[in-house]
């Protein structure tokens, strides 16, 4: 009787350690899925618009550290505009920036948009905080054409 209860319990120890190792594995090959699956998220900011308002359209952006964005700026407007945050740019990590059939790799700490112009900035911010925005083109800071940046952990 006591070797048949032995045995049981040897036998349950042998299934729990095989479900132990199940579930381990699993996790093992869970986890990197996850990661390669972690999608770049897009934001799109305006620099002016066709109204010609000095204006950051949204004036308010929220990143996430670690995680990787194409920040899509465009300009609708008839004036040029900047998009200037150099402590943001400081705080992230650049992969690049697309404009027209130019990638630039590198830091970016300012960038500059002709009317109609497009560009993108893929990106990581790295380090929290809150980061001032402006256009550096003379009055348009003064006009209002300003803008926050947070990042969040
Ligand atoms: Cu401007």
């Amino acid at each position: 009787m006591n070797l048949i209860k032995q045995c049981f319990h040897r036998k349950l120890w042998q299934i729990i350690t095989v479900l132990f190792m199940i579930v381990i594995c699993h996790s093992f090959l869970v986890i990197p899925t996850a990661l390669a699956n972690s999608q770049i998220k897009e934001i799109k900011v305006s620099l002016g618009n066709s109204q010609g308002e000095l204006r950051f359209f949204p004036s308010s952006l929220q990143f996430e550290t670690g995680q990787q964005y194409k920040l899509l700026l465009d300009n609708p407007s008839p004036t040029k505009h900047y998009f200037t945050s150099k402590d943001f740019a400081d705080a992230s990590w650049t992969r690049k920036v697309e404009a027209g059939k130019v990638e630039i790799k590198g830091a970016i700490h300012e960038l500059e948009l002709k009317p109609g112009s497009t560009a993108e900035w893929v990106l990581t911010p790295m380090k929290s905080g809150k980061y001032e925005l402006h256009c550096s083109v003379a009055g348009h800071t003064e006009a209002g054409m300003i803008g926050k940046i947070i990042i969040n952990d």
